[in-house]
């Protein structure tokens, strides 16, 4: 698999052309979602930060695998409040422009935080997704940092939400998992 970074956009306007089905990384701020890029890019090639608030634009990452080609869109995430309110404001306009309008966008991949997997936060990511989710597009949840979790705990949420992937970035696993997921998503693979 070969990924490469192709544009920072600030908004749907000066997005790259849509040519290629899309798959938008989005989550509270902080939840790992450039981390999770990096992972299953098996590359360093997004910006991570233990501050949150770290990606500010949209980021467009090209990947080719096994001769398909799509693109990962890394996101700014959800709740990030340390930022004035007019700046939050204009980030929300444009996050929420591109993830209704942007047609190409075939699967949200929606992270969250496997230590606190009940946040209102995600409550809220995930009604407005399916207030505007087409027939054609699908959500796929993914708990992130299962590295923080004991057997038993991990166990535990797996029984919870049966329809959800986790991974640790940290420790790269669990991509085999969604990759296959991917691949069945967008190319009907199984
Ligand atoms: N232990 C552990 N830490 C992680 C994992 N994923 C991310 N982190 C850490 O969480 C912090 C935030 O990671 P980012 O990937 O920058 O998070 P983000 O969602 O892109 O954040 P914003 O760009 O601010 O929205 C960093 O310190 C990462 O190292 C994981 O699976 N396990
Ligand atoms: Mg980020």
């Amino acid at each position: 698999m070969k990924i490469k970074f192709i544009k920072s956009a600030p908004s749907i306007k000066e997005a790259i052309e849509p040519n290629l089905t899309e798959i938008a990384l989005l989550g509270r701020s902080n939840v790992g979602k450039s981390s999770f890029l990096n992972a299953f890019a098996n590359q360093k090639i997004a910006k991570t930060s233990q501050t949150p608030g770290k990606t500010r634009l949209i980021n467009f990452f090209e990947v080719e695998d096994n001769n398909k080609r799509y693109i990962l869109v890394d996101l700014p995430g959800f709740g990030y409040a340390k930022v004035s309110k007019s700046i939050k404001k204009e980030w929300g306009k444009h996050l929420d422009e591109f993830l209704k309008n942007r047609f190409n966008i075939k699967l949200f991949i929606h992270l969250r935080d496997a230590r606190h997997p009940n946040l209102e936060i995600d409550k809220n990511v995930d009604e407005y997704l399916k207030s505007f989710l087409r027939s054609d597009q699908q959500i796929l949840t993914v708990f992130t940092k299962i590295d923080k979790l004991k057997q038993s705990e991990l166990a535990a949420l797996k029984k919870k939400y049966p329809d959800t992937l986790m991974v640790s970035n940290i420790k790269k696993r669990g991509f085999d998992s969604v990759k296959n997921k991917i691949n069945e998503i967008l190319w009907g693979e199984k």
